[in-house]
C-alpha cells in the first residue's frame, strides 16, 4: 500500500486542509497519514470569518515522528503551516528522512480570508521548503510572493515567476492560474521543470464552490507521485481530478462551498 503524509491544518468545515487531502488520498487508493499543524474554524456569527489555532510544537513534533520515523511514507505534502516552528519541523523531517516526493503547497491565503495569513512566514517557507520540493504548487498570488514580483496576470508573467521559483530550489513548479487569469476561455496552469514549459489547460468550471481547490490539487499530485507517476503525469492527472471535483462542488451554506473529491467517480478519464 502506498502511503502519503499531509502536514497541514485541519479545516473544521471539511472542504480544505487535511480533510480535503485525506479524501483525495482515499480516491487515489493511497493510504493517508496526517500531522495537524493548526485548527482552522469559521464563525457563522461573523460572516464565516476564519480563526486559526496553532497546535503546540511538542504535539506537532510527536506527530511527525509517528509518521516519518514510525510508519514511513512514499510521498508527502505540506499545506497551511501557520508558525515558524511548523515550517522548521516540516523541513527537518522531510530532509532527515529524505522524502523525495514532496509537494509544497505554499498556502498563503484562504478563500474568504482575503489577505495573506502569515506574511512573515513566506520567506522562511521559500528558504527551507522550496529546496526540498519535487513540486511546488503556488496559485497566482503565492507565485508572485515566492518570485518576489507582482501577482502574475498573463501567461508570460506566470512563466517568469516559475523560473524564479525554480531558481529558489523547487525542482518542478506548477503555477495554478485556474479561473483567476484575466481574459481566458479555459483554466490555464503552467508547469515548468527547469527546461520546458507546459501549459496545462482544463475546462473553466463555472462555480463559486471552490473551497479547498488548492489543497485537493496538491494532495492529488502527491498521491500520483506516491503511485509512481512522474511529476508532469501527476500534475496532469491532478488537473483532471480537480476539474471533476469542482464540477461536483456544492453550497455548504451561504458563505462557502467545497469541491467534491469523489466526483471523478461519475466519469474519470
Ligand atoms: O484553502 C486554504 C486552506 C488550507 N488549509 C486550511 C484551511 C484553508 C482555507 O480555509 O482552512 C486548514
Amino acid at each position: 500500500m502506498n502511503k502519503v503524509a499531509t502536514i497541514a491544518g485541519s479545516d473544521a468545515s471539511g472542504g480544505a486542509g487535511l480533510e480535503a487531502d485525506l479524501k483525495t488520498f482515499a480516491e487515489y487508493g493511497v493510504y493517508g497519514l496526517a500531522a495537524v499543524t493548526l485548527v482552522a474554524t469559521m464563525d457563522p456569527d461573523r460572516e464565516w470569518a476564519h480563526s486559526v489555532f496553532p497546535v503546540e510544537r511538542d504535539s506537532l513534533e510527536a506527530q511527525l515522528k509517528t509518521i516519518f520515523s514510525g510508519v514511513g511514507v512514499d510521498a508527502a505534502k505540506t499545506g497551511m503551516l501557520g508558525s515558524s516552528y511548523a515550517v522548521e519541523l516540516a523541513a527537518w523531517y522531510l530532509g532527515e528522512f529524505k522524502i523525495e516526493r514532496y509537494v509544497l503547497d505554499p498556502v498563503m491565503v484562504c478563500k474568504g480570508a482575503g489577505e495573506a495569513l502569515n506574511p512573515e512566514l513566506n520567506e522562511l517557507v521559500a528558504d527551507l521548503l522550496l529546496p526540498l520540493a519535487l513540486v511546488a504548487t503556488p496559485n497566482l498570488f503565492e507565485a508572485g510572493q515566492l518570485a518576489g514580483m507582482e501577482t502574475p496576470t498573463t501567461v508570460d508573467e506566470m512563466k517568469r515567476a516559475a523560473v524564479r521559483i525554480f531558481e529558489r530550489g523547487a525542482k518542478n513548479v506548477f503555477i495554478k492560474g485556474g479561473s483567476k487569469l484575466p481574459g481566458q476561455q479555459s483554466a490555464i496552469d503552467i508547469f515548468y521543470d527547469g527546461k520546458d514549459f507546459n501549459q496545462v489547460e482544463g475546462a473553466l468550471v463555472d462555480t463559486t464552490w471552490t473551497h479547498g481547490a488548492g489543497c485537493t490539487t496538491a494532495a492529488a499530485i502527491a498521491a500520483g507521485l506516491a503511485l509512481g507517476l512522474d511529476p508532469y503525469e501527476s500534475v496532469s492527472r491532478a488537473k483532471k481530478f480537480i476539474t471533476y471535483s469542482l464540477k461536483g462542488g456544492f453550497a455548504l451554506n451561504r458563505w462557502v462551498g467545497p469541491g467534491n473529491p469523489s466526483a471523478w467517480r461519475k466519469g474519470f478519464n
